[in-house]
């Protein structure tokens, strides 16, 4: 059975993720800030696999490494990295943005995972073997107004991606890339810092994908033959053509 250490566990895509994915045999290290909702999904999904769950940030910069040399027994291999944890802060024109904000995305987004890809891979590198999937986004792809840093800082998971996958290369180990489109999730209430109205707007008028379907594109590229490596996808909901094209009722 593999293992599979998933961070963004308690909400949306990663809830999503953390639930397929158990039901469809692996084991899992379970990790967020939000210590309630990891008890709750290890108590619902513990009949389906072992999960060990995992409270800290990932901004974490000191704590990653000791928190993965401190895994129980069975869960100190590690096969799977999903590097999901992530979200937007702000929705405002650069000269307005709230620096604040741009830390969170930057600090989160792209530092959050490289800190985990840096404790985590060299066990893979050891074993010759492994798969680190980032969730990134449509917006690192495009850019959209008022979206600036969000996008750069996506865009930047991107890059590294490619980048992490040309390093890992001689040791067998697959790096992938998944890129959503709107996704409806607490992402926007997020963004709209816990504003509910302005969040729900996001998602009216259209269907948007829920996580399920993305969590269903990270199965798929989870289960491939190990000959095959999904490195790139960019997944949409039918209503979606670009970040700024979206068909309304
Ligand atoms: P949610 O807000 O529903 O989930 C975000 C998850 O990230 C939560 O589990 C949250 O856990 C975790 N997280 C956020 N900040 C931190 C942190 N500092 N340390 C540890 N965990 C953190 O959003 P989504 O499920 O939509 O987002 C998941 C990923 O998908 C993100 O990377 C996002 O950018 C990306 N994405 C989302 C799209 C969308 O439209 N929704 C589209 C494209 C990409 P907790 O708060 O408990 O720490
Ligand atoms: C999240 C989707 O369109 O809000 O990455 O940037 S969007």
């Amino acid at each position: 059975m593999k293992t599979v250490f998933l961070t963004g566990a308690t909400s949306g895509i990663g809830k999503a993720t953390a639930e397929l994915l158990a039901a469809n045999g692996y084991n899992l290290i379970l990790s967020g800030r939000r210590e309630e909702r990891l008890k709750e999904l290890q108590e619902r999904l513990s009949h389906l696999a072992d999960i060990h769950i995992l409270k800290f940030d990932v901004r974490e910069k000191e704590n990653i490494p000791n928190i993965i040399a401190s895994l129980p027994e069975a869960f100190k291999k590690i096969d799977i990295l999903i590097n999901n944890a992530g979200n937007a802060y702000g929705r405002d024109p650069i000269h307005e943005g709230l620096i604040e904000d741009w830390e969170n995305m930057i600090d989160i987004n792209l530092k959050g995972m490289l800190y985990l890809t840096r404790a985590i891979s060299p066990q893979m590198v050891e074993r010759k073997s492994g798969h680190i999937l980032n969730i990134a986004s449509l917006a690192g792809r495009e850019t959209y107004p008022n979206g600036a840093v969000y996008c750069a800082s996506k865009s930047a998971v991107k890059a590294a991606t490619e980048g992490i996958r040309k390093d890992l290369n001689p040791y067998g180990i697959k790096v992938s890339c998944i890129d959503p489109g709107l996704v409806e999730t607490e992402f926007s209430e997020v963004r709209f810092h816990g504003d509910k109205e302005e969040a729900k707007k996001v998602y009216q008028g259209y269907i948007p994908l829920t996580a399920f379907d993305v969590a269903e594109t990270i199965e798929f590229v989870l289960s491939r033959p190990p000959h095959v490596n999904i490195a790139d996808t960019l997944i949409l909901c039918a209503d979606q053509a670009s970040s700024t094209i979206v068909r309304k009722e």
